[in-house]
């Protein structure tokens, strides 16, 4: 009797009960495989990453006395599919039992359900035991009507007993602190750097060129920066919280170009490969408000994101799958503009974000927001082209979470599921959540004529064009009672300037 149990790159959880007991009848099986390498074209340092990190966990479980059969990206009898290489996998090590865990992804687990199907051996599936919301939970809360993540995260946190008074009630009688958290960082307190490794990773990179994967952005293999074990991702936590956890919430929404990284945690790719629990990550900020190092709207907003949106959208997107990724609610059709690969834009803001982004596989959230996800709506961008480029660039993207971050919350491709309004911005919102503007090729106050910034007559342009859907929308009375009270001829301009710049979007 011979148990196989399949481990795929995003669930390397040291601490999964799997891992318990040393038993000689069961097989890990790991695979770096091109299926997975090749869906969608991936950051560089995505792919290094994940295959250094799987490399190491399974030397770990061997030294831990486990067996594996790892499979690299170069071996010889590598089929390249989780589905190809399970039969003669099976053959070659006897198997009579296949276990996995749930996949995250919808893809992956309907190859994985027809590869175990088909193998017509006993089979199981169990939980990743990752999350804070089993996943048939979260997509059955979600089925007919998805809440608001307000109430959502409300209800965890009650669940989960975190940020709470002994009575129930919120700490500092609030459940939201998002309102203290939009200032602009003045650069001042200085944002510390991020406690990046120097892994020479340049073998492992060899072997992924040989094999001929395309990727995208710059592997930096030399020095490789990311995490790759749980105690490199548990040290990287612990700077967070001794460094910029103090000042996350307050400067959560700046964008600056003198730091890439502010206050944020970098944690999203320890967390996505299940390097960490989001537990421990959120019993390490409270525990922190609680010794009286960080406040209230600093911890709070941190919790916020991982207990709130990372299990939200995790919630919509097994819920609505398959055919959320098929949504083009604002029936967007334009490519995106080239420069996206190159950051060859002369928008200061946008070729910050999408430069660090081929630099480091990373950019913050309010970037991805606020900066290309708010250009790639106002432009009218194919959502699947959206979806596939965030897909790709960031070493943390797997579907289950950037398709609702993207195609939902930044592009309303799903009509208002993830959020109640598109989030968009004009010039003015750059300019007062960064220091961008000021030095840019283009002028942040003008709508049209020249050097205006394209954010401000795409802005009126995507609001005019979308007035049938909408004009009604009470959060955006504001925006369409400016935009009626604008001269007739003011409003022509303008929309004639977003028509060129349009007409030239990859020029600009
Ligand atoms: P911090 O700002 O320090 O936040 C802490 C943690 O909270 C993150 O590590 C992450 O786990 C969680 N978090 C914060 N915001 C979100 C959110 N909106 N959804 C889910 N989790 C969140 N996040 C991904 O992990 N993978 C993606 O592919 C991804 N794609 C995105 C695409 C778009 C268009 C947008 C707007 C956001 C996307 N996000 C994605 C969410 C967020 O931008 C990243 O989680 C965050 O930037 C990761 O960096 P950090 O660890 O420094 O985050
Ligand atoms: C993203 C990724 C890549 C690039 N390569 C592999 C791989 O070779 N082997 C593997 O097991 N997993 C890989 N992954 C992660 C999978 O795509 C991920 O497990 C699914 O998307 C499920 O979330």
């Amino acid at each position: 009797m011979t148990c196989l149990r399949l481990i795929l790159g995003d669930q390397l959880n040291a601490r999964h009960p799997w891992f318990r007991d040393v038993d000689d009848a069961i097989v890990y099986v790991m695979m770096e495989v091109r299926s997975e390498t090749d869906y969608v074209r991936h950051h560089a340092q995505k792919v290094l990453g994940i295959f250094a990190a799987m490399r190491r966990f399974g030397e770990a479980l061997v030294k831990a006395g486990h067996r594996v059969e790892y499979l690299r990206i170069g071996d010889t009898r590598n089929q390249h599919s989780f589905a190809a290489n399970l039969p003669w996998l099976i053959a070659q090590l006897g198997a009579t039992r296949l276990e996995r865990m749930e996949a995250d992804e919808w893809r992956v687990e309907q190859a994985l359900l027809e590869a175990f199907e088909a193998s017509a051996l006993p089979n199981a599936v169990v939980s990743a035991e990752h999350f804070l919301l089993e996943r048939d939970e979260a997509a059955r809360r979600f089925e007919k009507k998805v809440p608001r993540m307000e109430f959502f995260y409300r209800d965890l946190r009650r669940r989960h007993q975190i940020l709470l008074e002994p009575d129930g009630e919120p700490r500092g009688g609030r459940w939201n602190f998002d309102a203290e958290n939009r200032a602009k960082w003045p650069g001042d307190p200085p944002a510390p750097a991020w406690p990046w490794q120097k892994h020479d990773l340049r073998a492992l990179w060899e072997e992924i060129e040989a094999a001929g994967v395309q990727t995208m952005g710059e592997p930096s293999a030399e020095a490789f920066g990311w995490p790759l074990t749980r105690r490199e991702a548990q040290a990287w936590l612990k700077d967070f919280i001794a460094q910029r956890l103090v000042h996350f919430g307050r400067f959560q929404d700046a964008i600056s170009g003198r730091s890439r990284t502010l206050f944020h945690a970098g944690l999203s790719f320890a967390l996505n490969l299940k390097m960490l629990h989001p537990r421990e990550v959120i019993e390490a900020a409270v525990e922190a408000f609680e010794r009286g190092e960080a406040d209230l709207a600093d911890t709070e907003g941190f919790v916020r994101q991982i207990l709130g949106w990372r299990e939200y959208v995790r919630g919509i997107y097994w819920a609505r799958m398959p055919n959320y990724a098929t949504l083009n609610a604002l029936d967007a059709k334009r490519p995106l503009p080239a420069w996206y690969w190159t950051a060859d834009t002369k928008m200061a803001c946008l070729r910050a974000a999408i430069g660090q982004s081929l630099a480091l596989g990373y950019a913050h959230h309010i970037q991805r927001l606020m900066l290309t996800g708010n250009f790639a709506l106002l432009a009218g961008c194919d959502p699947d082209e959206v979806d596939a480029w965030y897909l790709g660039i960031y070493v943390d993207a797997f579907e289950w979470v950037e398709m609702p971050n993207t195609r939902g919350m930044s592009q309303f491709a799903d009509g208002g599921i993830v959020g109640s309004k598109p989030y968009s911005g004009s010039a003015a919102y750059v300019n007062r959540q960064s220091d961008h503007c000021k030095g840019c090729h283009y002028t942040h106050t003008k709508r049209h004529g020249e050097r205006a910034c394209p954010f401000n007559s795409l802005y009126w342009h995507f609001h005019a064009r979308h007035q049938a859907t909408f004009g009604r929308n009470p959060r955006l009375g504001m925006t369409y009672r400016s935009w009626e009270k604008m001269e007739p001829a003011e409003r022509a301009s303008t929309l004639a300037q977003a028509e060129r710049y349009l007409a030239q979007v990859d020029t600009l």
